[in-house]
């Protein structure tokens, strides 16, 4: 096995749910075609991540749009899935949103009843991220915006400029590929959250 994608964790797909579970927490990753949602899910998610990837066709040329990442094969055609245990009781899901244009319809319904989102960018493809951020804002879904590691050039305050984004929305970098970085994604999304919250008095 090549040691640069070993992974220590035991068997991924034996990883049961812990019986303690109450709490499910939904978290999404939108965003737009190739910008690395599928690889978040894989890096972060404790048991071996349900994928829907399909390769892409014939089929699909002047239908989807693969010119932004264009060594890409296979595209989501549904959604990822995969799960992180906070601690006995505590559960978070994650849902990795399909990229391409034709599936955008299916967002709004992936952010019913989620926590929060992260919003994954290609700086190199600013404008892809847009629709996401649009619809995020119409459904009230709490979101930081994190920038995958593709060796875009710009300073942050131009990529927060290009979104448009509110002062409060977080944005940070990231390499969707490594779990560390994914896990501080994380942290940061529930840390907006919570700090977006509003309080409530207590006597
Ligand atoms: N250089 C670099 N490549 C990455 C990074 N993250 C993902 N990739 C690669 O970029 C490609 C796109 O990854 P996916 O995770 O399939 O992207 P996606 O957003 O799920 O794509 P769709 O579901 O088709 O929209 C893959 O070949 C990844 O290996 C990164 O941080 N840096
Ligand atoms: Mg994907």
């Amino acid at each position: 096995m090549d040691s640069a994608v070993f992974d220590p964790r035991p068997a991924r797909a034996d990883a049961p749910l812990n019986s303690a579970s109450k709490h499910g927490l939904k978290i999404v990753i939108v965003g737009g075609f190739g910008v690395g949602k599928t690889t978040m899910v894989r890096a972060v998610s404790e048991i071996r991540p349900l994928d829907t990837e399909a390769t892409m066709t014939n089929a699909g040329v002047g239908i989807d749009d693969p010119t932004g990442a264009p060594g890409k094969s296979t595209t989501t055609v549904a959604f990822d899935f995969g799960r992180i245990s906070i601690d006995a009781e505590h559960v978070l899901y994650l849902f990795g949103a399909p990229g391409q244009e034709r599936f955008w319809f299916l967002w709004d319904r992936l952010f019913a009843g989620a926590l929060g989102a992260i919003v994954l960018v290609d700086q190199r493809r600013i404008a892809d991220s847009w629709y996401a951020i649009d619809r995020l804002e119409a459904q009230r879904t709490r979101f930081i915006v994190a920038c995958n590691n593709f060796g875009g050039a710009f300073r942050p305050d131009e990529v927060r400029d290009a979104l448009d984004l509110e002062p409060h929305v977080p944005l940070i970098e990231c390499d969707a590929r490594s779990r560390e970085s994914c896990k501080s994604v994380l942290i940061s999304l529930v840390e907006h959250i919570y700090a977006d919250a509003p309080r409530v008095e207590t006597a």
